[in-house]
């Protein structure tokens, strides 16, 4: 087979799957790592961008999706299921529909970026819009999976975390060494595998996850009953990998912050004026937090942008500036074109 190959293939020998395996891949992982010069002067170290959304669906959770569906399928699973703040409905729906079998999802109803409901609706997922949070859905779809047949494929699900550690792998293949990490976290599910990646590679970077100010439970420590953000991605108020989270952050010596709204929205506008690097909101929070906490004496840094920016036009055009109407002439085309 030639080009190249998705993440099972690549990392065959450090994921919990065979050759013979009935895989399922969109050719997700394999991301471009680009370095930030503005921002790598603007902090004073080196600083690159993880560029999560150029996998398949546009966000990281491809590379725990192929892992869970190709689980699923191998356990002879006919329909799966996720609660979701978007990205991995997208996600389930489209390697669903890869692998023939039936998906559900269960989103908070009008909380999800416009591009994921898209997404998921067009891969011909059902999709249900739950009058209230995303930890209300994650509950109850944990309880719907118990009850019937059908597969559980949020990052409570292990083969998320397998397929996910290998962005920590392709941090150490192409930067050899790292000092710390920057992370947005909802779920925590995300830097709970980035770190088991790095400790089967013996590698310890600081791990420095951001959580939004209005749903911060990891900093505070307590729940967030009404988490807000308008960073919609991470609206998580009680995260499922918690534990696991924190345990990360004390053994790598790194730290959990809060940034707040107007700080993720300044890093999102940054990175696409300053980097030419258009993420979603969410993504943004790894870079509102080097730029508002540091990363101490880290000298080489990643930061993950874990969505591409055109999962969500809404925030984006609330962000931007605006269009400039032009009558077809050419004195009005010169006074638009040059201000
Ligand atoms: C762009 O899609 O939870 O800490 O249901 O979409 O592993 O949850 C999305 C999470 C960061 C946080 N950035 O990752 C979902 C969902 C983006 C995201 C996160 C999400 P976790």
């Amino acid at each position: 087979m030639s080009g190249r190959p998705g993440l099972i293939r690549r990392y065959l020998d450090r994921l919990p799957f065979e050759a013979g395996d009935p895989i399922v891949t969109l050719k997700e992982g394999s991301t471009p790592l680009v370095h930030a010069p503005w921002l790598s002067e603007r902090v004073g170290a080196e600083v690159h961008l993880k560029i999560e959304g150029a996998n398949p669906t546009g966000s990281f959770k491809d590379r725990g999706m192929c892992c869970a569906l190709t689980a699923a399928v191998k356990e002879g699973a006919e329909a799966v299921i996720c609660a979701s703040t978007g990205n991995t409905a997208a996600s389930a729906a489209a390697y669903a529909a890869r692998a023939g079998l039936r998906c559900a999802v269960m989103v908070p109803e009008g909380k999800i970026a416009t591009g994921k409901l898209a997404q998921a609706l067009m891969h011909g997922a059902r999709v249900i819009a739950l009058r209230g949070n995303f930890d209300q859905a994650l509950t109850l779809v944990r309880e719907l999976a118990a009850r019937h047949p059908i597969a559980l494929v949020n990052s409570v699900n292990h083969y998320r975390l397998e397929g996910q550690k290998t962005a920590a792998f392709e941090l150490v293949d192409e930067l050899e060494r790292v000092d710390a990490v920057c992370i947005p976290v909802g779920n925590a599910g995300n830097i709970t595998a980035y770190w088991k990646g790095f400790q089967e590679l013996a590698h310890a970077p600081r791990m420095l996850g951001f959580q939004a100010e209005g749903a911060a439970p990891l900093v505070t420590g307590r729940r967030v009953e009404h988490p807000e953000t308008v960073a919609s991605a991470i609206r998580i108020g009680n995260p499922a990998r918690w534990e696991e989270a924190m345990a990360a952050m004390t053994a790598s010596a790194g730290r959990i912050e809060a940034v707040s709204d107007a700080e993720i929205l300044d890093a999102y506008r940054l990175l696409a004026t300053r980097e030419g690097v258009f993420c979603e909101p969410a993504s943004a929070a790894s870079v509102a937090g080097l730029l508002k906490h540091g990363a101490g004496d880290a000298r080489r840094i990643a930061c993950v942008l874990t969505g591409h920016g055109l999962k969500d036009p809404q925030s984006a055009l609330e962000q931007a500036g605006s269009v400039i109407p032009c009558e077809p002439g050419l004195e009005a085309a010169e006074r638009a074109v040059l201000g």
